[in-house]
């Protein structure tokens, strides 16, 4: 081969592929720069070796400041409708899934432990923008501890399961529903409550995403027997993925809500993502607050409603109602 790869670095790049740590990938790493023979025909690989070795020093830096008050990645800051999660084991088409439907670009890689710090991006259904964040993986030999604080705080999860190892999936979801649990974390179909129960255990609502749909027939015999509703996509082929983002929206369980004031037009690029539920009231509120106390009645065009019609404050909104603000 025109590299000239030595039998000692093919070595250290095994080992950087099995490695089950970020330290022991490290390792294998610092190895593989130091027995790549350096010439032109190296010079990509020697840059794509010291780029990943740079992002795992700055990765175990920050774990090390962060000691005792976390390690600066159990949290990421929430941004549009709601926060989804990507949940499952190495390899299981996480990332793809987030560099298919987001700006972001996480790496996508066929060995494990290619993603170690979260990486969120934002993702479209209709005219609504939500949070996708792709997670380190979960696996018997290590998961960094925050993956959970991430879970926990997420407003729902996403558990990837690649059709790829058919064999393999109904156990790894086991194992998965079981590690999330041993951490008090109660996966459900609808949450009751958002906020931490007396034993600590917290609700966080679940869907499956079956990956890698192209390599499979019949995906959906799969998902029937799982305990959690979903839908199968790929991210190669784009299959399934406006299910996908549909999914997560209903999930999230957020009504999207376009205000306007009398005489004007409405905004119908940018709706406000309330929590299902809410009331003309709390739109008024969230939107234009000082309106709030002033609040006569609104109009409502939308759903189930004769358009323009009075409704009081207290009327219960539903996706894509048009609020008109009337006040005193
Ligand atoms: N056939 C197929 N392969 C995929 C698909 N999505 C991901 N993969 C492959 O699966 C491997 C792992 O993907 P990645 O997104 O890095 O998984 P992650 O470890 O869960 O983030 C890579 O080799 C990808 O090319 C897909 O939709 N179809
Ligand atoms: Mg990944």
């Amino acid at each position: 081969m025109p590299a000239n790869l030595t039998p000692q670095f093919i070595k250290a790049r095994e080992r950087s592929h099995k490695a089950t740590t970020p330290e022991e990938k490290l390792a294998a790493l610092e190895d593989m720069l130091a027995t790549i023979p350096k010439h032109k025909g190296t010079t990509k690989m020697v840059g794509d070796i010291r780029k990943q070795i740079g992002k795992l020093r700055d990765v175990s830096l920050r774990a090390k400041k962060g000691r005792g008050g976390g390690t600066g990645y159990d949290h990421v800051a929430k941004e549009g409708a709601g926060q989804a999660v990507l949940v499952g084991a190495p390899n299981s088409g996480k990332s793809s899934l987030v560099a298919a439907l987001t700006n972001a670009r996480p790496e996508v890689a066929d060995y494990p432990f290619s993603t170690l710090v979260p990486v969120p991006g934002m993702m479209r259904f209709e005219d609504v923008p939500m949070q996708l964040v792709d997670l380190p993986p979960l696996s018997v030999e290590y998961t960094e501890p925050w993956v959970y604080s991430l879970i926990r705080a997420a407003d729902v999860a996403l558990i990837v399961l690649g059709l790829d190892e058919l064999d393999l999936l109904e156990g790894r979801l086991e194992e998965i529903l079981l590690w999330i649990e041993e951490r008090r974390i109660e996966l459900v179909v609808d949450r009751l409550s958002s906020e931490e129960g007396a034993d600590h255990v917290i609700q966080v609502p679940a869907r499956i995403v079956l990956t890698k749909a192209d390599l499979v027939r019949d995906a959906a015999t799969v998902l029937a027997g799982l305990p959690f509703p979903g839908v199968a996509v790929s991210a190669l082929s784009g299959k399934g993925l406006d299910g996908f983002a549909r999914m997560t929206f209903d999930a999230l369980k957020v009504i999207r809500i376009y205000t306007k004031l009398p005489g004007k037009k409405p905004d119908l690029k940018e709706p406000y993502a309330l929590p299902a539920g809410s009331t003309a009231l709390d739109a008024v509120r969230i939107v234009h607050g000082e309106f709030a106390e002033r609040l006569k009645y609104v109009r409502i065009w939308g759903s189930g409603r004769f358009d323009g019609q009075q409704v009081p404050s207290d009327y219960r909104l539903a996706d894509g109602d048009i609020v008109e603000i009337h006040v005193g």
